[in-house]
């Protein structure tokens, strides 16, 4: 019978939508929508998403487990039954971790899917039980979430909807329109009751198109501007003094410190003139309610938990967390106090044959792990939820270090991805429209079921069953190998967190989507309540310091000269990181890199000319569009292009460093310089 079901979108974005699928008589999706009574999801769908049944049904779905024939990277692959996979997956395991010991392996995944048990489940306790190397899941948030931590103590959020109420609203880093839609209604409702609506990015995107004002931004420099803000807002006496006396701490000093950030020289860091920034720090602190809509964007540079620390430190200064519709939003993760450790099983790591926690490595730099690590060095890798052959920085060294004929890669699938290409055994696995998760989400604060909608196609499994089934097979006997999925969604709303009291499996079953247990009136530090020593927001002003980063035009000079311009590689609104990478239509967009005209007029360039960027590390072919949506030594691509896609074989994360952010150990994707010349064709 036909049929309509509920959904969850599973892509690593804030907005955790809840779908409706139509499934016809067969069994097949006939077509995906925003449900409609959802609050954050409203009835609409991202442009991508609404389209992801193509993805679903695509002939080029990852069916049957393979083992390769060809050379590491060629992509010729032969198919194998799931047994004897298995197989020679647990005894490759068996055989690295007699050798070497298990910390020779290493798990590399990231968020494939938001989903917790097919993200964080099965496969955890798998590798704590077995004492492999823990991954450091850095890729993408650390460094922000780092400088939150330092401000707030807790990284609670102010509520999504509340922007309704906003009086001004600042984007900073924030690319709404593409990264974050659902989010736009709400912009939209509070600028028709008088909002005002400012943007702070180094690229005009759609956002910023969109804005009453626009701030170009120099990459990596937001740190300087909120401390030019707070010198402004204090020398001004602007900020909240009942606020200030109340629920912070240091704000003498604070005072004291951030006279040195006078905003002309705050002009020289940024790029954006004294007067703009007088002018903002002004109507920030005297508007009210005053929201900032922080994405991470900022955090993405050497200074990025510097960055977000400063911008975080506002919202205490002028009161703002005191009003429905002020405050800040990074993500709204922290408030789903689910039972992760239980979830996760940290303490199996003892019951391994390391019988200690083993050894931490950073994600960022899985070049050097690759290539340079030692005792032990990386023999076996499983990937899953993740595409580094694209994604990660530095891809000459991921693939000096894929090639090795020493090292075994097992990757987790649905797509031949780059990744895949480099894999000796590859499982197909199961899209999010194909098995049961639970979903947590950074744009909102609801808790979501999904139940399977669609069959799973061919042999494909979803990631608990591999990992359970591996477990079986190297004779893992912990009862919690033998946890049904459902096991497992009932343990993480375990633990009694006050914000999950009243939520069981059966209430998500008949709901699918339950706000979590904060009341309609969700206002985390209206009456202070940080998560600090004190209970307080610690301004520290002693350890608030301003440095540009070394890949900028203000930092390493001998760098800036042989590589004058500064790259951000940011998302792509009609994609997902890699995910869609094979989209024509993606595979285009993420093909092009905007420049200046007075950046490509002295190098030859016009819009669709093809131009090879470089530096140090690697090169990319690009084409060129010329315009002013950047900032004069500012060039921009979208990310991220599926390398094999590309005549050159590259694509921008050859030119992106493992350089770690100040805090966090992120990766500074964005502060990154090139070069740029012309590729003259034969014809030319
Ligand atoms: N359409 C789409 N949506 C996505 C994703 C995607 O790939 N495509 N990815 C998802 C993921 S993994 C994440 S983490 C989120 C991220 O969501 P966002 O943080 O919104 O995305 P970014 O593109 O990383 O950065 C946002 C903006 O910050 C700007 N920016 C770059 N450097 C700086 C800087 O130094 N200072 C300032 N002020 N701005 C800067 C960029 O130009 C960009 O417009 O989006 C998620 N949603
Ligand atoms: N230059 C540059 N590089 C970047 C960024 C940038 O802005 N610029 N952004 C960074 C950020 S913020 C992030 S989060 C990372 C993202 O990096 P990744 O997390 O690697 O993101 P994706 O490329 O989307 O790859 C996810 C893969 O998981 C697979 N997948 C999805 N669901 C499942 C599942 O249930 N099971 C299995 N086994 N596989 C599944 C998908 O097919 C897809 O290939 O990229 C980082 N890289
Ligand atoms: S990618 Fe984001 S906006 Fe698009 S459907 Fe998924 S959750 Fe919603
Ligand atoms: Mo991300």
């Amino acid at each position: 019978m036909a049929a309509t079901l509920h959904s969850v979108c599973a892509l690593d974005c804030p907005d955790a939508c809840s779908l409706l699928i139509n499934v016809d008589e067969t069994g097949r999706g006939s077509r995906l929508r925003g449900n409609p009574d959802h609050p954050i999801t409203q009835g609409f769908l991202c442009g991508k998403v609404a389209r992801y049944l193509e993805r679903e049904y695509s002939p080029d779905r990852l069916l049957y487990p393979l083992r390769r024939v060809g050379a590491k990277g060629e992509g010729r692959f032969e198919r194998l039954g799931w047994d004897s996979a298995l197989d020679l997956i647990a005894e490759r395991l068996q055989a690295v971790a007699r050798e070497f010991g298990p910390e020779a392996i290493l798990p590399y995944s990231y968020a494939g899917t938001m989903g917790l048990l097919n993200g964080s489940g099965m496969d955890r306790r798998f590798f704590h039980r077995l004492g492999a190397s823990r991954l450091d899941r850095t890729i993408c948030s650390s460094a922000g979430a780092a400088g939150l931590t330092e401000a707030l103590g807790v990284r609670y959020a102010m509520d999504t909807e509340h922007f309704r109420h906003s009086k001004l609203i600042i984007a900073w880093g924030a690319n709404i329109l593409g990264t974050n839609v659902h989010l736009w209604p709400f912009v939209v409702e509070a600028r028709r009751n008088g909002a005002k609506f400012y943007v702070i990015d180094p690229r005009q995107n759609r956002t910023g198109k969109l804005a009453d004002r626009y701030y170009a931004i120099r990459p990596g420099t937001d740190a300087a501007l909120a401390f030019a803000m707070m010198h402004v807002i204090t020398a001004e006496g602007l900020e909240d003094k009942d606020y200030v006396a109340a629920h912070t701490l240091g704000f003498a000093e604070l005072k004291e410190k951030v006279k040195e950030w006078d905003p002309r020289r705050a002009a020289e860091a940024t790029g954006i003139p004294a007067e703009d920034i007088v002018e903002l720090a002004r109507e920030y602190a005297s508007t009210r309610p005053a929201a900032i809509r922080l994405n991470y964007g900022v955090q993405r540079s050497e200074r990025g938990a510097m960055s977000a620390r400063a911008i975080a430190l506002l919202p205490a200064l002028v009161g703002a967390w005191r009003d429905m519709g002020g405050g800040l939003q990074l993500s709204t993760s922290a408030a789903f106090q689910l039972n992760r450790a239980a979830l996760e099983r940290a303490d199996l790591q003892m019951t391994s044959p390391l019988g200690r926690e083993a050894r931490l490595v950073n994600m960022s730099q899985l070049g050097d792990a690759l290539t340079k690590l030692d005792s032990p060095p990386v023999k076996a890798m499983v990937v899953y939820n993740s595409n580094p052959a694209a994604i990660a920085p530095d891809q000459n060294a991921i693939r000096k270090g894929l090639r090795r004929e020493d090292l075994f890669t097992v990757v987790l699938e649905q797509f031949q991805t780059d990744t895949a290409d480099f894999a000796d055994v590859i499982l197909p696995a199961t899209t999010f429209l194909e098995h049961s998760d639970l979903y947590y989400a950074y744009g909102h604060h609801y808790l979501q079921l999904a139940r399977p909608a669609l069959s799973a196609p061919g042999e494909t499994k979803r990631n608990t069953e591999v990992f359970r089934q591996l477990a079986a097979r190297m004779c893992f006997d912990e009862p919690c190998f033998q946890d049904s999925d459902d096991d497992m969604i009932r343990t993480l709303l375990t633990g009694g967190h006050p914000f999950l009291e009243g939520i069981t499996l059966e209430r998500l079953e008949a709901e699918h989507s339950v706000r979590l247990n904060i009341g309609e009136t969700f206002l985390p530090f209206a009456k202070g309540g940080f998560g600090t020593p004190s209970g307080k927001c610690e301004f520290r002003a002693e350890s608030l310091t301003y440095e540009a980063p070394v890949e900028s035009r203000a930092g390493d000079k001998d760098l800036a000269r042989r590589f004058p311009l500064e790259l951000i590689t940011p998302k792509n609104d009609d994609s997902m990181n890699g995910t869609f990478g094979n989209r024509p239509e993606v595979d285009a967009q993420t093909a092009v890199v905007v420049m200046h005209p007075l950046d490509a007029a002295p190098r030859g360039i016009v819009s669709g000319d093809q131009v090879r960027l470089r530096n140090d590390r690697g090169t990319c072919v690009l084409t060129a569009e010329v315009g002013e949506r950047v900032a004069v030594g500012v060039v921009s691509s979208t990310a991220v292009r599926w390398p094999k896609r590309a005549a050159d074989g590259n694509s921008v994360n050859m030119l992106t460093s493992q350089r770690l952010t100040d805090l966090g150990g992120g990766p500074a994707f964005y502060n990154c310089l090139v070069e740029a010349e012309k590729l003259l064709t034969e014809a030319q």
